[in-house]
């Protein structure tokens, strides 16, 4: 008796994992001005008037709807970056692969299927550059009942992005056109603030309040386009334990290295002297093409009686072309691989596949200009093999037509 209840008990948690709850967010996407740099009525597309844009936060098993309401000049898609959308890739988001983007002024009713993940994601526009400013978290706690394989007081959310000072519709299809480099960023922001190391963005720096002794996590999501960052706080330790919506082995370390479209899940523990303490993202480049090398800051401010007006101490982060010490982090990353956080990765491998990612130079067209290398244009391939977006989504048409 007593094993047949355990077994009608798991079955019956099993069960409302599985189901979780049913979530619903309205999103608006809208051309809003913006106050940024010096400039104070550009006007960006942003989701609800806000960037970085709204938070989903749900449990992991939760289903949510999103309805997104698009009133922007041309149609987008939203993308919900790492969730695996297992067995519902209808409303995944990539534009012409799952689905057509949404037209202006129409709606479409996205769901996101929330199964394996646990920890930080985030969703982002999928059409374009358009995810520049279209972008925000999802954040997926444990499900009720269950714990983090860690220990901290506060939570906060930070959101690294790129801003450009053009509209990046028409930074991309000029690059497009052209075969050049697009333009570069011209500053990073940390939840939309550039912090005070531009002008016009004095006293406007992202700041997080601490109290000594206790631990914060961090949630960083790196929502630029290019650039990869090293991040790290001023004398003080961070313990990475989550990357990408999975949970790692605690890793200590002073700096850390992230890139495009990654999320860190980062504890901090406020136990220097009371003080202010720089935040820093500064890029990391491993190539030669141009890149944008400020840098970002945000302050990590304890409470308490101190001088507040000393400028804050700077971390020592590694060199823009450190490439070792950007290698050297990421090959301590592993899984957390624990009783109840299994790594699920195949270990029986039968097939081998390689996959050369490149950037080709194609011949400049006759009678146009190309501004690529010697005149060429840039043209990236996988095996060699290119891809332009086709008119109609690539899935539906796989599943719904019969010819052609
Ligand atoms: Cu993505």
């Amino acid at each position: 008796m007593g094993t047949f209840l355990g077994f009608a008990v798991t079955a019956t948690l099993l069960f409302c994992m599985a189901q979780g709850e049913v979530l619903f967010y309205d999103f608006v996407v809208n051309e809003t001005p913006i106050e940024m740099l010096c400039e104070t009525n550009r006007s960006v597309l942003i989701v609800n008037g806000l960037f970085p844009g709204p938070e989903i936060r749900a449990h992991k098993g939760d289903t949510i709807y999103v309805n997104v309401t698009n009133l922007g000049p041309y149609g987008i898609t939203i993308h919900w970056h790492g969730v695996r959308q297992i067995r519902y890739p209808w409303s995944d988001g990539p534009e012409y692969v799952t689905q057509c983007p949404i037209p202006t002024n129409s709606s479409f009713l996205q769901k996101i299927k929330l199964t394996e993940e646990e920890g930080t994601l985030w969703w982002h526009a999928h059409s374009d550059w358009s995810r520049a400013t279209i972008h925000g978290p999802i954040i997926i706690l444990p499900v009720n009942n269950t714990n983090y394989p860690y220990k901290f007081d506060e939570q906060h959310t930070i959101v690294i992005s790129e801003w450009y000072a053009r509209d990046t519709k028409d930074i991309i299809n000029e690059a497009l056109a052209s075969g050049g480099d697009p333009d570069l960023s011209v500053a990073y922001t940390i939840n939309g603030q550039p912090g005070d190391s531009y002008s016009c963005s004095n006293g406007s720096a992202y700041n997080i309040m601490v109290v000594q002794g206790k631990t914060y996590l961090l949630r960083i999501i790196h929502s630029g386009l290019n650039e990869e960052m090293f991040f790290g706080i001023a004398e003080h330790n961070l313990t990475v334990v989550g990357m990408d919506g999975a949970y790692l082995k605690p890793l200590n370390i002073e700096y850390l290295m992230i890139t495009p479209g990654q999320t860190m899940d980062v504890l901090v523990t406020a136990n220097q002297t009371l003080g202010r303490y720089y935040m820093v993202f500064s890029p990391f480049v491993d190539t030669n093409a141009p890149s944008n090398e400020n840098v970002t800051r945000g302050i990590f401010q304890y409470n308490g009686t101190y001088n507040h007006s000393e400028t804050p101490v700077l971390p020592e982060l590694p060199g823009f072309t450190n490439k070792s010490d950007a290698g050297n982090f990421t090959i301590q990353l592993r899984s957390l691989n624990s009783e109840e956080h299994p790594s699920t990765v195949p270990a029986n491998i039968t097939r081998n596949i390689t996959i050369t990612v490149s950037v080709n130079q194609q011949p400049c067209p006759a009678n146009q200009t190309c501004t690529g290398p010697d005149g060429s244009m840039h043209s990236a391939s996988l095996n060699n093999i290119s891809f332009s977006a086709p008119s109609i989504s690539i899935l539906q048409a796989y599943y719904k037509v019969d010819s052609g």
